[in-house]
């Protein structure tokens, strides 16, 4: 698939997962990706040829542990030790109900039939939509997935080496088929982290595609 051939969707089995398509993670946002609010337009488009969506909202409590304001004396940036292993600190960012974590005012968002919000423990951030950072805490995504009888994830928008990366490992490891829409993803790319997390999603099976041979 990588070759560019169509990808015919099931509708009965096939979901978009668009993640994080929030202002503060877009150009003027706190922690703005590159070029981020670039993921809108194609989502946009893949959403009106699925015929189910979920969308993921990062949703912090003030004072998040995952924030470099919350530990004297670090930068964001910089990786510290929580009692569940290495975290990256990032400015502070999707502040429960701010402007910063609502969604982009152009994504469409009225056909999600889920809006899963994942990041709201003070204690543990949670890039992946399915495991907190602790790699244990489930978000309950895998289940209401395999409840619908949804078995191939097609995965979107932002961060493409953070929540994105995650989000599609999770994925395989919970046993469903996983594609990754490179146009319709932006990376944050920390010290090579885009690298990494190509190469380990292409490892596990991830399919790169591109939105245009997605069809309906
Ligand atoms: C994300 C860093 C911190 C993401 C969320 O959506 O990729 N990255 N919180
Ligand atoms: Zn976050």
């Amino acid at each position: 698939m990588d070759s560019g051939a169509a990808i015919s969707l099931d509708p009965a089995r096939d979901i978009l997962i668009a993640i994080d398509v929030q202002n503060d993670f877009c150009p003027g946002g706190a922690l703005a990706v590159p070029d981020g609010d670039a993921v809108v337009a194609p989502i946009n488009a893949l959403c009106a040829r699925f015929a189910h969506v979920v969308l993921t909202q990062d949703w912090h409590p003030a004072g998040h542990e995952s924030f470099a304001s919350s530990h004297a004396g670090c930068a964001p940036f910089e990786t510290i030790d929580l009692p569940y292993g290495a975290q990256t600190l990032w400015p502070d960012h999707c502040v429960q109900g701010t402007p910063g974590a609502a969604f982009h005012a152009d994504l469409q968002t009225d056909r999600a039939e889920l809006i899963l919000r994942k990041g709201f423990r003070r204690q543990i951030d949670s890039y992946s939509a399915f495991f907190e950072n602790d790699r244990e805490t489930a978000t309950g995504l895998s289940g209401y997935l395999r409840t619908r009888g949804f078995t191939r994830v097609f995965l979107a928008g932002l961060a493409t080496d953070f929540c994105v990366f995650y989000s599609a490992m999770d994925a395989v490891r919970e046993g469903f088929a996983a594609v990754l829409i490179e146009d319709a993803c932006r990376a944050i790319d920390l010290e090579g982290s885009l690298a990494k997390a190509r190469r380990d999603m292409r490892e596990a099976g991830v399919v790169f595609a591109q939105s245009e041979q997605v069809r309906a």
